[in-house]
């Protein structure tokens, strides 16, 4: 990626502009050839600034007149978004002051040199180009030499740029920030670093096989979201850019800004935070938001206004899943959906890997080996149990093959920069590439899943979206060549992040589709984009069986939620290699309370399935897998505020406690909602952790080795209920989610120093847009206080006929046995239905009370 940087200079004039303010400028632009010549261009480039609804900035820079459009990121933002006057407070000198509805925020925009600050209340919060850095390479008419910058040479691999260079950039200063998360996917830490080493966070959807830890090479997935916080204030800046990007953040101490009046005192001047951020992409426009918050579940309100919520998922799909690469054969995934039952370990899907298909040509089954699958899902629909097949998006030269050859006369394939479909080799070996990017393809691979269309799939088939990145084997990077050409002419390099999010998008709408827009679909994808929650889930892709992988899922699993993304997991016992047992142990217990739960290994791993290992550690891994089973309430509840509401599901713990300094760089543990703080063990032979409760004394938890069998020294993991909170839970496990809708619910009730506790229960069937277009759902509140704990409805609108009753509460820190105990129900709630009632106040094994 070349970027060039020159100053923005002499603007002659701003004018106001609709709604929205815009600024004209004129900008010298030196670039140098490699012939040494060097050219001054004299470019016209058009700034818009826009108030947007709730909090929200956005700057928009495009050349005014480019010789052609520039790329503008489609598809992601879910609407326009609704802007509002910002009024203009003052117009002199070069500067115009433009302030917010509310009044609370002013935008100073200085002419020359561009620059604009945001000021909350006389305050400045932000400022961008300051530092100068803001260029955007100007579109020109091609040279006549073809040295030039026009083209770039990857190992063996020519990039002809058909546009030219058409790099964008520019700075930010987070005025008092020292903390920032975000942009992922990296293998690195919570807090994002200081890359002053030269070493910038990439932005570039990559199959990187093995994959280091510790690095900040993209991998899989880009979110352009960075999101900075102290202690009053959370913010985001949201990059909408879907070419390859750069982010540089490089954080100093300067002194703290005082009025003139009382700058006499000099002395007492502190020193305080100041971070630059510097994002830069290779190509498109300047169309960036910046998320005011001001806290952070304000920042995810704000995200999901623009890029949407995540879909609520079918329950099933929070159960556990069993992967490898690859159950061999129908018997094979009939043996482990038996070994499942005979070891009384709940699970919901069992999935199949490439080798299931007909020599890797997707939607088809291998014959031998998968004689009747159609059999072998009744099988499976029997047991209340599913299966997830993969459907990666390269398509086999073949011309037997349906896709290719229709994809092939419709035009549908992705072109190389001379208008011929574009080969790549992947695991079919020569093959071709959907252009996902055009609707109408979409259109056709979502009919693709049509029951009829899809031989051999029932309703209980869902889908696996690996390799859309997209994975190019002997392509530059592993990818698809940056000149190839795309639907509307545009180049690969424009929109190379979104592919992923674009074949997400077809396979679940392929989904709803077939089943006539009923079913919720599950399709999980490995590559991904802000938006990519509205279609399903993700998972971390190919982590390695060694301690390193589990330790950084965590925080790597973290910067995905917080970026829109709650349906995340990591592969469980690590993708690559074999894990030891205890590993594996650890891995399960970690993973029963994330988000996606799927165990999966590589095809040269060893068998893996949880009951190889010894039955002391099939027990472990048993319980792990029930806990998560008991937990689905909860869990369930957590998916239907990140779906309504925009609260990631795993969350660490600096959102739940944001003035809490202590708690700002914590990645070891992590709050599940906001009730469970939960402390997974990262380290090999651990005997005791250390874990930071805020709000309360570091509290260590000894895991001591008489309390367990001396061999069982991992027996279990911390969790910690926060005191003031209800959760709900099953007070059983089932076989798998199905078997569990009439077990009853337990409430755990753990009371806050005030003897108060609050809390929420969601459910409807589990399956359906019911639940949306019927409002067939029940959502209720429970709460304790003055000794009364109460169940009330929290949106009137929603209605849900259940059998199943809460059999069963249990409270935390009650103190003393009550004296007396009694059941009433007021009005007619007929709907959530108390009956035999068990109350028990003790001290779980496993859960702790932690009073705040
Ligand atoms: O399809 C095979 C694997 C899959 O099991 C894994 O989960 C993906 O991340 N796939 C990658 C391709 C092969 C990787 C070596």
């Amino acid at each position: 990626m070349h970027t060039s940087t020159s100053a923005f200079t002499t603007p002659v004039f701003l004018a106001a502009y609709g709604e929205s303010y815009t600024m004209l400028g004129m900008r010298d632009l030196k670039i140098k050839t490699q012939l040494k010549k060097s050219y001054v261009f004299k470019v016209l480039l058009q700034g818009e600034i826009y108030e947007i609804e709730g909090n929200i900035f956005r700057l928009k820079i495009n050349e005014a007149a480019p010789l052609r459009a520039r790329y503008e990121v489609p598809d992601v933002l879910i609407k326009e978004p609704t802007t509002q006057k910002l009024s203009l407070s003052q117009k002199e000198g070069g500067v115009l002051v433009l302030t917010s509805v509310n009044e609370d925020y002013k935008l100073r925009v200085t002419a020359n040199p561009f620059q604009v600050e945001l000021q909350f209340k006389d305050e400045t919060v932000l400022s961008m180009n300051s530092n100068g850095l803001l260029y955007f390479e100007h579109l020109q008419p091609p040279p006549s030499d073809r040295y030039s910058l026009w083209q770039e040479k990857f190992g063996s691999f020519l990039d002809i740029k058909a546009h030219g260079p058409s790099s964008v950039g520019m700075d930010f200063s987070l005025h008092g920030f020292d903390h920032l998360y975000g942009i992922p996917q990296h293998t690195e830490s919570l807090l994002l670093k200081n890359t002053s080493d030269g070493d910038a966070y990439r932005l570039y959807n990559l199959d990187i096989f093995g994959h280091k830890i510790h690095d900040k090479i993209g991998i899989y997935g880009s979110v352009p979201l960075l999101i900075a916080h102290k202690p009053d204030r959370t913010l985001g800046i949201f990059w909408l850019n879907s070419s390859e990007t750069l982010v540089d953040i490089n954080t100093k101490a300067v002194p703290e800004h005082i009025p003139t009046e009382s700058a006499a005192d000099i002395s007492k001047q502190r020193a305080v935070p100041l971070t630059d951020v510097r994002w830069m992409s290779e190509s498109g426009i300047i169309d960036v938001f910046l998320l005011m918050g001001p806290t952070a579940f304000d920042i995810f309100r704000q995200f999901a206004q623009l890029t949407g919520t995540q879909a609520l998922p079918p329950l099933f799909s929070l159960g556990y899943h069993q992967c490898r690469w690859n159950y061999e054969d129908e018997q094979d995934v009939k043996a482990v959906d038996a070994g499942f039952d005979e070891h009384d370990i709940p699970y919901d899907v069992i999935w199949l890997d490439i080798e299931h298909t007909d020599g890797k040509r997707y939607f088809t089954w291998d014959k031998k080996k998968f004689q009747n699958p159609k059999r072998m899902q009744e099988l499976l629909r029997k047991k209340k149990r599913k299966l997830v097949v993969i459907v990666d998006p390269h398509i086999k030269a073949d011309p037997m093959y349906t896709l290719y050859s229709q994809g092939k006369e419709k035009g549908y394939f992705v072109k190389d920069r001379n208008g011929k479909d574009f080969e790549g080799i992947c695991w079919p070996g020569s093959s071709y590439y959907l252009d996902f990017t055009n609707p109408e393809v979409r259109k056709w691979y979502a009919d693709q899943f049509a029951f009829k269309t899809y031989k051999g799939s029932t309703n209980i088939l869902f889908v696996w979206n690996d390799m859309n990145e997209p994975s190019v084997f002997k392509g530059a990077e592993l990818t698809m060549q940056k000149d190839a050409v795309h639907y509307n002419n545009w180049e690969h390099r424009e929109l190379h992040n979104l592919y992923g999010f674009y074949q997400q998008m077809a396979t679940a709408e392929g989904l709803i589709k077939r089943s006539s827009g009923k079913e919720r679909p599950f399709v999980l994808t490995r590559s991904f984009f802000a938006g990519s929650q509205k279609y399903g889930a993700v998972w971390t892709g190919d982590n390695t069986a060694e301690w390193g992988y589990l330790k950084i899922s965590i925080p790597m699993l973290l910067t995905i939620s917080m970026a829109g993304i709650s349906f995340c997991g990591a592969d469980v016992g690590g993708f690559i290699g074999d894990p030891e047992p205890e590993l594996l142990v650890r891995w399960y217990q970690a993973g029963a309370y994330q988000p996606f739960f799927r165990g999966h290994s590589n095809m040269k791993s060893k068998r893996r399935e949880p009951w190889l290992f010894g039955e002391k550690n099939t027990q472990i891994i048993r319980e792990a897998i029930r806990e998560r089973y008991v937990l689905l309430p909860y869990l369930y509840t957590l998916f239907y505020r990140a779906h309504t509401e925009a609260e990631p599901v795993m969350r660490p713990l600096w959102i739940e406690f944001p003035e809490k300094l202590e708690t700002f760089g914590v990645e070891d543990e992590y709050m599940l909602g906001n009730a469970l703080l939960v402390y997974p063990v990262t380290d090999k032979e651990a005997k005791a952790v250390s874990v930071l409760l805020p709000g309360s004394k570091e509290v260590r938890v000894i895991q001591s080795c008489s309390a367990f069998q001396p061999t069982q020294i991992y027996y279990t993991i911390p969790i910690f209920q926060r005191g003031g909170t209800v959760i709900p839970l099953k007070t059983a496990a089932g076989k798998s989610t199905e078997w569990m809708t009439n077990i009853s619910y337990e409430l755990r009730v753990a009371l806050n120093t005030e003897a108060c506790a609050v809390g929420e229960l969601y459910l409807d069937d589990g399956h359906s847009f019911q639940y949306l277009h019927k409002k067939q759902f029940l959502f209720r509140k429970f709460t304790f206080h003055k000794n009364i704990l109460s169940s009330s409805c929290t949106d009137e609108s929603g209605q849900y006929r259940t059998t199943c009753v809460v059999e069963r509460v249990i409270f935390l820190g009650l103190g003393q046995q009550p004296t007396l105990v009694t059941a009433c129900s007021k009005g007619n709630e007929p709907t959530f239905i108390l009956l035999h009632l068990v109350i028990l106040i003790l001290l779980h094994s496993y859960v702790y009370i932690w009073h705040i």
